[in-house]
This record gives C-alpha cells, sequence and structure tokens, in this order.
C-alpha cells in the first residue's frame, strides 16, 4: 500500500522517500513583511510573536504609512529575492509554514536601541540554522504618518522593502560587504541594490561569524551573497508539485476504547525541504503544529467518539498535500470482540458524536519514532538547542 502511495506522488518524491544519497535539495522559505505590529515575546519562533533578542513581551507599532508604501516595499523586496527559492508576503503565514518574519514599525531609540539604526537582525544566524527567525525594520524615520509627498513616500518606501530585506539576510547568514549596490551594504543603496554575484570584501568591525559559510564560496574576508542564497535555497523557479502526506499510523476505521493512546506516526516530503506541516482533528479544534520539520508527532488519547485525524504539508508555492483517517474510540460490542476485523466494522458511521470534548483529547508524550522521510540529515534546525527553543 505504502508503495502505491509513494508511486504515485512523483519521482522526486519517491527518491526523497528512499532517502540517503540523493544531491542536497535546495530548501526553499518565505519571508513575511509585517506591517501589522503587536505583540513580540522573548523566543526564537516568529511565528508564535517571538524574537530572540527580545527579553519582555512588548507591543510593536504598526507601520505608518500608506497601504501604497506597504505595497511598494514587498514589490521591492519581490523585486531583490526573485533569483531565490524565496516566497515573499504581508499576509502572516499559517503557523505550521517556517518563515522569516519582518516586523515593520516604529523607532530603534524607542526600544533603547541606537536610533540611528534602521533595522536589527538578532542574530547573524551563520547557514541559516533557525527557520523562524524575527528581525526588525524600523520604518518611522523612512515612513512616518507626517504628510509626505507620494513621490517622496514611494522612495522612502522602497527603503522600507530593501532594509527588511537586508536584516533577513542576516537571518540567513550573511554579513555586511562593501559595495553600493549590495544588499548586504551597510547602509541602505540609492540604487537599485541586489545580493551581488560574485566575491565582495566583507565590510566587518570584527572577524567574519560565519567564515566557513563564506569559505564555500570566496576566499577568506569575501562574501558571495548570490551563490550562498543559490545554495541555500536555490533558483527562483516555481514549485507546482504538492507535498507528500501519509498517515502511517493510525490505519483509516481504526477503532479503540475510549480513553485509549494512539501514537501518530506520519510521512511526509516534498519536492523542495523547507515545507511545513500539522495535524488536526476539526471537530475539536485541535491542532497541533510541528514546530521543527522531524518534530515526532504526539500520541493521542482518543475521547469516546469518531474523529477525522487530518495531516497537512504545505509547501511555499502553497502547495497543500493532506490525508485524513477515521478513528473511533467505542465499547466494543460482543460480536466484534468475536471479529478480527474490527476497522470494516466501524466504517458504518462518519458522523462525530458528542464526546469528552476537546479537553479530552491529551497530548501524551510521544513514546514511537516518526517514520519521516528527508533528503539530508543535516537539515538546519532541526537540531535547535534546548534553550533556544522552549516551545
Ligand atoms: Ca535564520
Ligand atoms: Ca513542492
Ligand atoms: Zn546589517
Amino acid at each position: 500500500m505504502t508503495t502505491a502511495v509513494r508511486a504515485a506522488v512523483g519521482a522526486g518524491i519517491v527518491t526523497a522517500l528512499l532517502g540517503a544519497s540523493a544531491a542536497a535539495a535546495p530548501r526553499r522559505t518565505t519571508v513575511f513583511l509585517d506591517f501589522g505590529g503587536g505583540i513580540v515575546g522573548p523566543g526564537t519562533d516568529a511565528s508564535l510573536d517571538q524574537a530572540g533578542c527580545v527579553t519582555d513581551p512588548f507591543e510593536f507599532p504598526i507601520f505608518l504609512g500608506s497601504e501604497r508604501a506597504s505595497e511598494l516595499a514587498v514589490a521591492e523586496a519581490r523585486r531583490i529575492l526573485a533569483p531565490y527559492g524565496v516566497t515573499v508576503v504581508a499576509e502572516r503565514p499559517p503557523d505550521h509554514l517556517p518563515y522569516t518574519r519582518v516586523r515593520i514599525g516604529g523607532e530603534a531609540g524607542a526600544l533603547g536601541l541606537d536610533p540611528k539604526l534602521n533595522g536589527l537582525a538578532c542574530d547573524v544566524d551563520c547557514d541559516d540554522q533557525f527557520h523562524r527567525d524575527a528581525v526588525f525594520m524600523f520604518s518611522d524615520k523612512w515612513v512616518s504618518s507626517a504628510a509626505l509627498a507620494e513621490l517622496d513616500e514611494d522612495q522612502l518606501a522602497v527603503q522600507v522593502g530593501r532594509i527588511s530585506v537586508h536584516e533577513v539576510g542576516h537571518a540567513w547568514g550573511l554579513e555586511h560587504t562593501g559595495g553600493s549596490g549590495s544588499v548586504m551594504a551597510r547602509f541602505p543603496s540609492t540604487t537599485e541594490p541586489s545580493f551581488v554575484v560574485g566575491c565582495e570584501l566583507l565590510d566587518l568591525d570584527t572577524d567574519s561569524e560565519c567564515p566557513s559559510s563564506r569559505a564555500r564560496h570566496c576566499a577568506a574576508g569575501q562574501q558571495d551573497a548570490h551563490a550562498e542564497l543559490l545554495a541555500m535555497f536555490g533558483p527562483g523557479d516555481p514549485d507546482d508539485s504538492p507535498p507528500h502526506a501519509e498517515i502511517v499510523w493510525p490505519p483509516d476505521g481504526h477503532v479503540v476504547a475510549p480513553g485509549d493512546t494512539v501514537q501518530i506516526e506520519v510521512e511526509v516530503g516534498d519536492d523542495y525541504e523547507g515545507f511545513g506541516w500539522k495535524l488536526e482533528v476539526p471537530q475539536l479544534e485541535w491542532e497541533w503544529v510541528a514546530r521543527q520539520a522531524d518534530a515526532t508527532p504526539p500520541a493521542l488519547v482518543i475521547p469516546e467518539g469518531a474523529w477525522t485525524l487530518r495531516l497537512e504539508a504545505l509547501d511555499h508555492d502553497r502547495n497543500v498535500g493532506e490525508a485524513s483517517v477515521l478513528i473511533e474510540a467505542r465499547v466494543p460490542t460482543e460480536a466484534e470482540d468475536e471479529s478480527s476485523t474490527p476497522s470494516a466494522a466501524c466504517a458504518c458511521r462518519t458522523d462525530p458524536r458528542p464526546g469528552l470534548g476537546w479537553w479530552a483529547l491529551w497530548m501524551v508524550v510521544a513514546v514511537r519514532g516518526l517514520a519521516f522521510t528527508r533528503r539530508r540529515s543535516s537539515t538546519g534546525g532541526t537540531a535547535r538547542p534546548a534553550p533556544r527553543h522552549p516551545a
């Protein structure tokens, strides 16, 4: 059965499922330009409203520019990132899709930072080890609520896009380079900047923080931002192949006694790494997000009733792979006690009936491994040290 499913999803994924020796595939990603303000708290998962350098939760201000200004900033970010397998959005992605979030608004001085700062990345995240970073772009000094001539606001809005991408560059492990045409220059460029092709001199006050990343493409003290991004995310071709999603356990129609524990096992894969996935039981409004690609799904204690368990995998072009099974928890009838095919007996009822409610669906410690497919074992972000990843 599994083979049939695997064969149906295309050659790239079969390779992924078979594992091991396939060449390391690019890992796509998404950048979320967030103009909406709101809470930022400590932590390293932007989808949980966290940022790595925040110590106490605070309300981040909203962007004061016009909608047109935000659209121009997004367009500029898309222009700069078009050569790579990176999607730029201005609407909050679903939590299960890993993304780098740019909090756009406010001013650095109000946060106790050097007021001259245009933006802030909490870290230079060498080789983009962490996939859910948040960075900041302080937009008030560029585009404020003060009345601006439309033409002026247009030019300033473009800078908002450039500075946002610059900070995201740090969150992907890039450092400052000197060239004025470079997005990674210390100061915002007045020309149309790009991630420059070829080796550029680093422009740093200290030693490089990621010398081994730089050394893959250039001599010491230099950086080829374009080559590094291409190696990480691949080219910006469309991805129209949905992820593979399979619930390995429990099987469809699985019957348990109320309160029994079911350890979920899934198999997920895509033609690109970087996809996200989640599990849900819609009738209970229960959702479990895989915060890391190779997270182990939870074991569930099933309350009495019939429940749909749904798996969804999502790639950065928003192709969806999904699977669902019906699980039923009920006291078996005498006939079923003697039957060896309990799964056939429960196909007759698919409607949920009132169970113990969502509060009875416990997540317990997972005890069995996940049948998870990856193209390579060294996927960034899978070995985040515990103190950096409290969630
Ligand atoms: Ca990162
Ligand atoms: Ca795909
Ligand atoms: Zn910088």
